[in-house]
């Protein structure tokens, strides 16, 4: 962590409180997920992907130092957004990146039943009605982050090829990466038909901001061993060789299931 107060590392996470007070808070993410302990959420409506056919105009990838980031632009009315599930709103997509480390064994930053995955993406929405998602971070129900789980298998994924077909380019340079751009449907409906873990939580980098409602399928995509290679090997800030926060407690929050 620098003296400027802006950057931090994946060393020792638990000083990432010292500098960025909400990380110390007590609602945070990732946590572990047990699937015995899950309460069933009812009758509740299926999650609704809207507009994630639709390809951007242009697709960015950009090397933050602690992710690839992805983002996309689209005309007007042609935004992906989410409804429906636990939402009461819209949520509109902003962008989607990615969780590793540096072998199988670890790199999600949720657990399932404590097991990690070798790589997490997040796709983060912003509630409409708060316009812009640095507005939206403010407010306990301004995100919502949709978390896929991979696991290793020798066919690979797909979605993954069109993402990682730009990934040398930004691995060791911070300048944006145009894309050919392509839709983000391919995400949503390898999850599909699948049970949801729900929960109340938080960014999971500084500044852990509590304003998180994270929808987590019960399900993994594939990743390939040669895919894994393409993430460890996109340089990170401070030399980490992983960008996972450990999961952190609980404290008295239910986890809710639903199904799409
Ligand atoms: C990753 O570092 C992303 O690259 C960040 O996105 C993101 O920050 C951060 O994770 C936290 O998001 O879903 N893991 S998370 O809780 O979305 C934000 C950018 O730096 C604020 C654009
Ligand atoms: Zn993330």
């Amino acid at each position: 962590i620098n003296s400027s107060g802006t950057d931090f590392d994946y060393k020792d996470t638990c000083k990432w409180a010292k500098e960025f007070p909400m990380c110390g808070e007590k609602f945070q993410s990732p946590i572990n997920i047990k699937i015995p302990n899950l309460e069933s959420l009812g009758e509740l409506p299926p999650l609704k992907w809207n507009g994630y056919e639709n390809a951007p105009t242009t697709m960015t990838l950009v090397n933050s130092g602690h992710s690839i980031t992805l983002t996309g632009q689209w005309d007007d009315n042609n935004i992906p957004y989410i409804t429906d599930g636990p939402l009461t709103d819209a949520y509109i997509f902003e962008q989607l990146h990615f969780h590793w480390g540096p072998n199988d064994s670890v790199g999600s930053e949720h657990k399932m039943n404590g097991n990690s995955f070798p790589l997490e993406m997040h796709m983060v929405h912003f509630k409409k009605e708060y316009e812009t998602f640095s507005n939206a971070v403010k407010y306990s129900d301004g995100l919502t982050v949709v978390g896929l789980f991979f696991d290793i298998s020798p066919m690979g994924s797909e979605a993954l090829t069109a993402i990682l077909g730009g990934v040398s380019a930004v691995s060791s340079s911070k300048d944006p990466f145009e894309l050919d751009p392509f839709e983000l449907s391919s995400f949503n409906v390898a999850i599909a038909a699948v049970q949801f873990a729900t929960y109340a939580g938080s960014l999971t980098t500084p500044p852990c901001s509590q304003s998180v409602i994270w929808i987590l399928p019960i399900n993994t995509l594939n990743v390939s061993s040669k895919q894994m290679k393409k993430f460890r090997n996109i340089e990170l800030n401070h030399g980490d060789t992983h960008n996972y926060r450990p999961t952190q407690p609980l404290n008295g929050r239910s986890i809710h299931i639903f199904t799409q």
